[in-house]
């Protein structure tokens, strides 16, 4: 098996701390207990390329409706700017995530490579950056910032602008995850839970609001290319029954842009009844 260097391994030795639930195994992975303490610090990407892009995406989200609406498409203007960052902050984290899921693959025993060839991650693989803006809300208790969903690639990285309201659902309970400065939380999905036969679990997880302060979130998606076919990892299920049929990701990806925000209803539509294991 391929050895990582030092550095990358630091990275997954940090993400690890991150994951909402990693290995099952049938048993709790010590850490998951207090999530305020599990963060991805030591990424590599440089700090001041995270603040600009979050104070740059404020400045646009803070101009008046008619400016914002003139700067959707074109190239010149306000959006420019944090067009070019995005990409050099997308780039970047694509190197983070293709690390962590070498790690991932190395801790179910399987060639570091062996998730990002079946998966076509160096290719076609996809990747999404969103601004979550959360103005203050009078009533904060009776809305949401996003309801309970799980998402439905490998993972996403959520930088927060140093504002909670990120929860993950541990142990039936809704769980803040607090921000840390210059961190990111690494939202395991739902592609990781089918590839690893069950033994990541995707994080339920949701936005709420507060009544005082601007919440922002940096947020970058990552999954497998449209036209790869999913499934666990056949060394895997070399030893245990397969949890989940395969599929190609596309269907996945199309099913799961109609039931988003509907817990993990996806996964459940490609989960094997007993009886077809
Ligand atoms: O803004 C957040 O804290 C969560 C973001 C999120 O879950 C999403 O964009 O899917």
């Amino acid at each position: 098996m391929k050895k990582l260097n030092s550095a990358k391994k630091e990275i997954i030795k940090e993400a690890g701390k991150s994951f909402h639930r990693s290995l099952k195994k049938g048993t709790k992975s010590k850490g998951t207990e207090d999530l305020s303490k599990q963060r991805l610090t030591n990424h590599g990407i440089p700090e001041k390329l995270m603040e600009e892009l979050m104070n740059k995406s404020r400045e646009f989200f803070e101009l008046p409706e008619e400016e914002k609406k003139e700067f959707g498409d074109g190239d010149q203007g306000p959006f420019a700017p944090i067009r070019e960052l995005a990409f050099e902050f997308t780039s970047k984290i694509k190197g983070v995530v293709r690390n962590l899921l070498e790690g991932i693959a190395e801790s179910l025993g399987l060639e570091s490579n062996s998730i990002i060839e079946s998966t076509g991650f160096d290719s076609g693989a996809f990747q999404v950056f969103a601004v979550n803006f959360y103005p203050p809300c009078p009533q904060p208790h009776l809305a949401q910032g996003l309801p309970p969903h799980s998402d439905q690639g490998f993972m996403t990285l959520v930088m927060q602008n140093g504002i909670g309201g990120l929860q993950v659902k541990h142990d039936g309970k809704w769980v803040n995850v607090n921000p840390l400065p210059n961190s990111f939380v690494v939202v395991i999905g739902d592609q990781v839970e089918v590839l690893s036969n069950g033994r990541y679990e995707s994080a339920l997880h949701r936005a709420i609001l507060n009544n005082t302060v601007t919440r922002m979130t940096l947020v970058v998606a990552h999954g497998p290319a449209l036209d790869k076919e999913i499934g666990a990892a056949p060394e895997i299920l070399e030893k245990e029954k397969p949890v989940f049929r395969r599929y190609k990701y596309q269907d996945y990806f199309h099913f799961q842009q109609k039931t988003r925000f509907a817990d993990k209803s996806s996964l459940e539509e490609v989960r094997l009844r007993v009886d077809e294991q």
